[in-house]
């Protein structure tokens, strides 16, 4: 057995990455050892913020992790949080007794204990992993992306991992699983979310966001990504953020996406700003063609958004005063799933077994439920599966509020939402179910290792507040 470097970002402030050039080819023998420990930090990004946060080995978020397809890896998690918490590796298929999730796939590892997760980390792509959020430790920080190499991806000239983060008001977070928070909605003008608001609306679940961050950081304080003209440029970017979507721009460029969720994209596609729901991800390329100083960065109505951005510029034009974006989605082209996957005529049901309606439903103001079928987690109805099946997911969301619904332990497809199907079906882990009435359908093949892989709103309170069930392989 040979060990090999493990690549990730060094201690400090883990600010917008540079990938390292990867070696082209794995070996099977490969192992990466390495140790995640978290423990409380004070996280202040912003002056007068100073959030009592939880770190994985110091960093908000924690080191990026990185292999090529093929290495395993052996990680040793060691508890230093305070609370019971675990390692869920998200967007990865592995075996069930490794998915991280206290009380269904493993006991909750307990403050000052630890636990060795022992995977080959893949499919391939922009992955990441979290806490799984039985103490509110994800939403304090306990999360970080994790890039699982493919060797025959095309080069990039240039490849940087973003995360993109929130800084909750933990206040709010607790009001908003009660249902009686009055922080406000923040989706931009011209968002599907503003545009379904209603006069008199009362959200109630909204989280107040005193900090946006990047890797670590807020704008000006975020490291700026030099690039070169000519060069083609690979972003790797994460919605780590509890509770809200977010819209991403980078001024005078548009983005060609090729992956969601780390996974390709039957055809690529071209847009002016990419919508990313809680625990998606995205690669985007960008040329650079010409020198200059431009802004990536959130578009939302909140004020303080201006700070979830950095500088992308060529040579010597780092102290150039930046081209940014309207903080507006009016009159911008910007990624839907419907345009991704293009507009088709029936979803190909060949080879389901298995249909599963779910109703999404609950999220009144004042209230503390959020729903499937009316019912909460650990009650809500489960998907039995045997392996081999293939199952028709079909989401239909009654509450005023988009839900990033997540399955672990498999990639499904998206092939229907709202009524239209899709033509080339989304390979993904988590996927945005319209509001109001809206559906939404996956595909998924029950080929994964057996074992009980939940399926949940990423949206933190949500997900609290029990829109959660699981798919269970019958043995
Ligand atoms: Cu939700």
């Amino acid at each position: 057995m040979r060990r090999s470097t493990f690549l990730y970002s060094g201690a400090g402030a883990m600010l917008a990455v540079t990938l390292p050039a990867m070696r082209k080819r794995a070996l099977a023998q490969d192992v990466i050892d390495l140790t995640l420990t978290s423990a409380p930090l004070q996280f202040a990004p912003v002056s007068g913020i100073s959030f009592a946060g939880l770190a994985y080995n110091g960093t908000i978020p924690g080191p990026l992790l990185r292999v090529t397809h093929g290495q395993r890896v052996r990680i040793r998690y060691v508890n230093h949080s305070g609370v019971a918490t675990t390692v869920h590796w998200h967007g990865m298929i592995l075996p069930n007794d490794m998915d991280g999730v206290p009380g269904v796939t493993q006991p909750a590892v307990p403050d000052g204990g630890s636990f060795m997760y022992e995977f080959a980390p893949g499919p391939p792509g922009t992955r990441w992993y979290h806490d799984h959020a039985a103490h509110l430790a994800a939403v304090r920080g306990l999360f970080g992306m994790f890039v699982v190499d493919d060797p025959h991806d095309q080069p990039a000239g240039a490849e940087f991992a973003l995360v993109f983060h929130d800084v909750p008001s933990m206040r709010s977070v607790y009001a908003a699983m009660k249902g009686t928070s009055n922080a406000p909605m923040v989706d931009p003008m011209g968002s599907p979310e503003m545009d379904e608001m209603r006069p008199g609306d009362r959200m109630g679940d909204e989280v107040a966001y005193p900090a946006h961050c990047i890797d670590g950081a807020s704008y000006p304080g975020t490291k700026s990504l030099a690039v070169k003209v000519g060069q083609r440029v690979r972003l790797r970017i994460l919605n780590a953020s509890p509770t809200q979507t977010r819209y991403v721009r980078l001024a005078g460029h548009r983005l060609l996406v090729t992956h969601a969720d780390g996974n390709p994209l039957a055809r690529p596609i071209e847009t002016e700003a990419l919508r990313i729901g809680v625990a998606e991800r995205y690669d985007a390329w960008f040329e650079v063609t010409r020198p200059g100083a431009w802004l990536l960065q959130g578009i939302s109505a909140d004020p303080l958004e201006f700070e979830q951005a950095v500088v992308v510029h060529t040579e010597g034009m780092g102290n150039a005063p930046p081209m940014g974006n309207p903080q507006t989605l009016e009159g911008v082209d910007y990624f839907t799933y419907e345009k991704a996957g293009g507009i088709g005529s029936s979803v190909d049901e060949t080879g389901v077994t298995l249909r599963q309606p779910f109703v999404l439903g609950g999220g009144g103001y004042g209230s503390s439920i959020w729903a499937i079928d009316g019912k909460q987690w650990p009650n809500t109805p489960k998907i039995r599966v045997r392996h081999g099946d293939r199952v028709l997911v079909r989401f239909t969301n009654k509450t005023d509020m988009e839900h990033p619904m997540h399955l672990h332990g498999h990639v499904f497809h998206v092939v229907e939402i709202n009524g239209k199907a899709l033509a080339r079906p989304l390979a993904k882990d988590v996927s945005l179910v319209p509001a109001n009435g809206g559906t939404l359908s996956w595909i998924f093949d029950a080929d994964s290792p057996p074992g009980r892989w939940l399926l949940h709103c990423h949206n933190d309170v949500h997900m609290m507040d029990g829109m959660m069930t699981e798919v269970d392989y019958l043995t």
